[in-house]
């Protein structure tokens, strides 16, 4: 009998434990900054999105694609449990007014280039937005690529007028993406 009141125990010290160990995870990975997520030849990092008040309609996310293959891919589009919808956007000036475009033909990514989407360019725009970001939190993505297909990235919530990600390293979980020198 005593003998399995102490597995019970250690059971509960066990799942406890784990328990601990989940809750302790989840926000330090955030905190470390975005991963680096291969899809097919397309390398996706500094995947961010900026912090929005409450009740804000729309949110901004922004990442790096680098197509590290031979063959052109295409961003097609982007959903998120997060938004109603994810738009793809270009902004550029129009004289003196910065002006947002819907691209719906998706965004290129030609082979062998780095596309990069930041505040003041292509960006992802989320609308009808399910829940405020909050500065830490992840926001997963899924992406759609016509090649390298569908993709899950998690966007790290930076503050509320970021222009990159949160700075840290995420060499815990860039390390599968990493290639070794030849
Ligand atoms: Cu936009």
């Amino acid at each position: 009998m005593r003998s399995q009141m102490n597995l019970i125990l250690l059971a509960r010290i066990a799942i406890a434990f784990v328990a601990a160990l989940a809750l302790f995870v989840v926000p330090t990975s955030a905190a470390m900054g975005p991963a680096v997520v291969m899809a097919g030849d397309l390398e996706i990092s500094g995947a961010f999105a900026r912090a929005t008040l409450p009740n804000a309609p729309v949110g901004g996310g922004f990442l790096t694609i680098a197509n590290k293959g031979t063959a052109d891919d295409r961003l097609v589009s982007a959903t998120s449990p997060a938004a109603g919808e994810v738009q793809l956007h270009s902004m550029a000036m129009d004289g003196n007014v910065m002006k947002m475009a819907a691209m719906p033909d998706g965004i290129a990514i030609p082979a062998g280039k780095t596309v990069k989407l930041t505040p003041d360019g292509l960006h992802m725009m989320f609308t009808d937005l399910k829940h405020p970001f909050l500065q830490g939190q992840a926001i997963p993505v899924t992406l759609t690529f016509e090649k390298a297909g569908t993709v899950v990235v998690q966007l790290i919530v930076a503050g509320i007028a970021a222009k990159a990600p949160p700075a840290g390293g995420s060499m815990m979980m860039m390390a599968p993406a990493m290639k070794p020198k030849s």
